[in-house]
């Protein structure tokens, strides 16, 4: 059996393109079984709610010598610890490459594109696609919308708004309605702690040489998380302290305005506390880049 799943804290296209990834994969002749890496977040359940599907489970086995295929990462950071133990069969993946080892030639899939979600799409032949239940339709409508927040992020591609358009139809469902309600789910933070909202989408990065932590919130107004804003900030600290990392940093992204706020910590912060910039969304395609130049250039140091 191939076990297929996404990163650690997971987002929507870690889980639902696992989810299809798991079904294509099985349609190829392989035994395939999805599995999610955490606790799905309020915009993920709205998605397997809208498809009227169940989660796939949370992985609770070993992963030794076991065979699995990786959705939407590669930096072994972002896996579970004995991911490296495991033997890993493939990978579809839109992001940077961060640094995998595998035992054997794996099938890498990985192109820059909207959402791991669209890459699959593209790797489906006709008779795949044509044979997509309408439920998975949904889960790959909605990781796309997800990530590309409704395909206003500047990692949106011609294949991605060419594939929003078809998966709308294939999927029956309402597509404004559905990203309205989707973008809601996603940027409800209300009653959520600081500590959850700054670990729910944390992701680790060696940058520069450098161990760096990123966390990202998006909303809608800075507004919503006013009222945790201090207990963000000493929780951002508090993380720096204890995980040991140079750099870390919280990624306030503001989806309706279309910029974010950057908060640092940890001993490689010492030129800077926060700074906004302008039309930035991504973290993948903008603040990693924007990140690495800076490191770079200060020797290490922001
Ligand atoms: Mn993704």
């Amino acid at each position: 059996v191939i076990h297929v799943f996404g990163h650690i804290n997971p987002d929507s296209d870690a889980i639902c393109t696992a989810f299809v990834t798991a079904h294509w994969l099985t349609g190829r002749g392989m035994d395939a079984r999805a599995w999610r890496l955490g606790e799905a977040n309020r915009e993920t359940h709205f998605i397997f709610d809208t498809a009227g599907l169940t989660l796939p489970p949370r992985l609770d086995i070993p992963l030794q010598d076991e065979r699995v295929w990786l959705v939407d990462f590669t930096e072994p950071a972002q896996g579970p610890d004995d991911l490296l133990r495991s033997n890993i069969v493939g990978i579809t993946d839109h992001h940077r490459l961060g640094g995998l080892i595998t035992q054997l030639p794996p099938e890498v899939h990985i192109r820059p594109l909207g959402s791991s979600a669209t890459l699959l799409w593209l790797l489906m032949n006709a008779e795949a696609r044509r044979t997509l239940p309408p439920t998975l339709a949904i889960l790959l409508l909605g990781a796309l919308l997800s990530d590309t927040v409704n395909l206003r992020s500047p990692t949106t591609t011609e294949d991605d708004i060419r594939l929003a358009t078809e998966l709308g139809v294939l999927s029956g469902v309402n597509r404004r309605a559905f990203a309205r309600d989707l973008l809601t789910a996603k940027t409800d933070v209300s009653g959520l702690s600081a500590q959850l909202l700054l670990d729910r989408d944390l992701k680790a990065f060696v940058i520069a040489g450098t161990d760096v932590r990123i966390a990202q919130i998006e909303v809608s107004s800075p507004s919503q998380v006013a009222t945790v804003m201090d207990d963000l900030l000493a929780a951002l600290a508090y993380l720096a302290d204890q995980s040991g990392a140079g750099l870390a940093v919280l990624m306030l992204t503001d989806i309706r305005a279309g910029f974010s706020t950057l908060y640092f910590a940890g001993r490689e912060s010492v030129n800077a506390a926060s700074c906004s910039v302008p039309g930035m969304l991504s973290r993948k395609k903008q603040l990693l880049p924007w990140l690495e130049s800076r490191l770079n250039q200060n020797g290490s140091s922001l």
